[in-house]
């Protein structure tokens, strides 16, 4: 499973506070530094950037955040924004020697789509290709593969290879409706079977938003959606429950040769107290 750690993003908060976006705002490197090792060291492969709620100055906030993140790990970057202008200048100051950089997200919103094409082809970036278009997010489970069919389509004709590609079903807080999850697996499975080669992820932290015990809601869901395919998650890699049961649900799955990975993560004292 591939990992994109989701800390670096100004909408969290802890205990209530904007901790992230003040650090942002106040440009205070350590914080920030502090957040990309942790999460780098708890494996994470991608580090997430997202300064979406500035109202103003996300481009030169999004480039900060890459040069800070560059120096602190060597992690290759997700650029976690919709904002052209900001993908723009943070990919132009991106070392690819870090690895591949990642584009969160393109959609098929017209506009979107067109703007975001030239910055994948030109970086070889990876791309994320959230299920929405012109319509919004559609919550006939049909309708939304549609969605996300015609993007893997066409970025695929556009030259983007399969293994570039992550399709993103999207993941509507539990809270919003009872069927939310149960519609997002059978999007998942459906995009299994028909593309055995593209990737599937998904940021399984917004199915618990505004629930108690999220914790447990986010690890139930990202072992239900890895059973049905999911191979990539936008998650905290710091809740070592979460990572232990990826890890398990790994091994579960067949995906790990005898257990290996699982009996290393124990011997290394991952489990430990769990
Ligand atoms: N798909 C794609 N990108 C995404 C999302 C997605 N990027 C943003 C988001 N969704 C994924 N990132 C987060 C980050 C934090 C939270 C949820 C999704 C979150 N955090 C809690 C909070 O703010 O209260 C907990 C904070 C903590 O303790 O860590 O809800 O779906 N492609």
């Amino acid at each position: 499973m591939l990992i994109v750690g989701e800390r670096i993003n100004t909408s969290r908060k802890v205990k209530g506070e904007p901790v992230i976006e003040s650090a942002v705002m106040n440009r205070d490197e350590q914080f920030i530094k502090d957040l990309a090792r942790k999460q780098f060291e708890a494996g994470a492969t991608y580090i997430d950037v997202n300064c979406g709620t500035l109202t103003s100055g996300e481009p030169e906030a999004l480039e900060w955040l890459t040069q800070v993140v560059m120096d602190a790990v060597d992690a290759p970057i997700s650029f976690d924004t919709p904002n052209p202008a900001a993908l723009e200048r943070a990919l132009s100051v991106y070392d690819p020697a870090k690895g591949q950089p990642l584009i969160n997200s393109i959609t098929a919103e017209s506009g979107r789509y067109e703007k975001i094409l030239p910055f994948v082809l030109k970086y070889k970036a990876k791309v994320i290709a959230l299920a929405m278009d012109d319509t919004g997010i559609q919550s006939d489970p049909e309708k939304r593969l549609a969605v996300a069919r015609m993007l893997v389509n066409n970025l695929f004709t556009a030259g983007v290879p399969m293994d570039d590609i992550y399709v993103d079903p999207l993941t509507f807080p539990i809270g919003t409706g009872s069927d939310v999850a149960v519609t997002m697996l059978d999007i998942i499975e459906k995009l299994r079977n028909e593309y055995p080669n593209v990737h599937i992820i998904a940021g399984l932290s917004n199915i618990s938003h505004g629930m108690p015990a999220r914790k447990l809601l986010n690890q139930a869901m990202t072992v239900l959606c890895m059973g049905r395919g999911l191979d990539a998650g936008i998650i905290d890699p710091n809740d070592r429950y979460m990572m232990a049961l990826i890890a398990a649900t790994e091994a579960l799955m067949g995906c790990d040769e005898f257990c290996m990975n699982y009996i290393s993560y124990s011997r290394e004292g991952a489990f430990e107290g769990l």
